[in-house]
């Protein structure tokens, strides 16, 4: 089970760092030639990651995901040289400078915010609590909603931490996606999931183009999560870096759909089946690692509480 939680972590931030260089259009491609690497050749990671370590960091601290330490965390590590979205930007920096979180995520949209920037993170949330408990959640729910306050975001990321849940404990596909279609909320995730089941079910090869028709490439959650979990599961049984090349392929944005296919293929495989040693170093790589097997601990321990 370690190996799993160290694939989650890995899975998330190696597709995060490899398929950044792919997000966006010319200028975005642009900078992240010039800002994508450290200074000792590794691959820069963007905000999905960083807000992953976030959680992880304030949940191992913690205990639990208090929002206001959390938001703390997600403001004090803001760059914007790792590429957040702008929403999320704006508010981070609205945090920081005090404004409560539950006033500074609904200042830019009225609403709050339903990118996917919540579902990106959410993998972690899988390593905290198991599924089955009211905690987790509210977990998911408590840390989407400091920066992403609209019900189709915190859905995302509620239908992308089940994947990732259920990934660890190898649920069949066919359950997977009958479960997610009954925790779907809303139409719209609803009928994607369907869609979704119906593809995998069919084995369809779906091209690049007709992904994106079907589940989106894009930044809102629901044109981009059902994607990253179809996509996840597709590949489930075949090299990691197939994973990544159909995501660059596909286009749009790429960092954060392979930050969440990746967490879910690297739940269901495990970190050996990256085959590390084949791809290039990540910044903080043996961090990462350290924290993923600390979740596992922290996991377990409260199992046998
Ligand atoms: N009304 C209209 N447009 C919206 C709304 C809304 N309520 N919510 C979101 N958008 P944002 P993220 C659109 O900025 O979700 C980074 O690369 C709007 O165009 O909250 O944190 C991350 O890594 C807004 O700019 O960012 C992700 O890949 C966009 O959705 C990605 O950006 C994204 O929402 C999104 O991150
Ligand atoms: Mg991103």
């Amino acid at each position: 089970m370690e190996d799993k939680f160290i694939g989650c972590f890995l899975g998330l931030a190696l597709g995060d760092a490899m398929c950044a260089p792919y997000e966006g259009g010319v200028a975005e491609r642009f900078l992240w030639r010039m800002i994508g690497r450290t200074k000792a050749g590794e691959l820069r990671f963007t905000d999905d990651t960083q807000m992953a370590l976030d959680i992880a960091r304030s949940f191992l601290r913690d205990g639990e995901i208090n929002q206001d330490k959390l938001a703390r965390e997600f403001s004090e590590s803001y760059k914007w040289s790792r590429g957040y979205g702008p929403g999320a930007g704006k508010i981070l920096k609205k945090i920081r400078r005090g404004l409560p979180w539950n006033q500074a995520n609904i200042s830019v949209y009225k609403d709050g915010s339903f990118g996917n920037g919540a579902a990106m993170r959410a993998p972690i949330l899988a390593m905290c609590f198991m599924p089955s408990s009211p905690e987790f959640k509210q977990g998911v729910i408590r840390s989407s909603e400091i920066t992403h306050a609209h019900a189709l975001a915190i859905e995302g990321a509620l239908l992308v931490a089940y994947s990732v849940s259920h990934a660890l404990s190898d649920m069949p596909d066919s359950e997977l996606c009958r479960y997610l279609i009954e925790c779907a909320d809303s139409e719209i995730f609803r009928s994607k999931l369907q869609l979704c089941r119906q593809h995998l079910q069919n084995k369809t090869e779906l091209k690049s183009n007709d992904v994106k028709k079907a589940f989106g490439n894009g930044m809102t959650a629901k044109g981009s999560c059902v994607t990253a979990i179809y996509l996840a599961i597709r590949f489930r049984d075949k090299p990691f870096m197939d994973l990544l090349s159909f995501i660059k392929k596909l286009g749009g944005d790429t960092d954060t759909i392979a930050a969440m296919a990746g967490a879910i293929w690297g739940a269901s495989n495990g970190a050996k089946r990256l085959q590390l040693e084949d791809l290039p170093r990540i910044e903080m790589q043996n961090e990462i690692q350290k924290i993923a097997i600390k979740l596992h601990a922290t996991m377990n321990l409260d199992k046998n509480k």
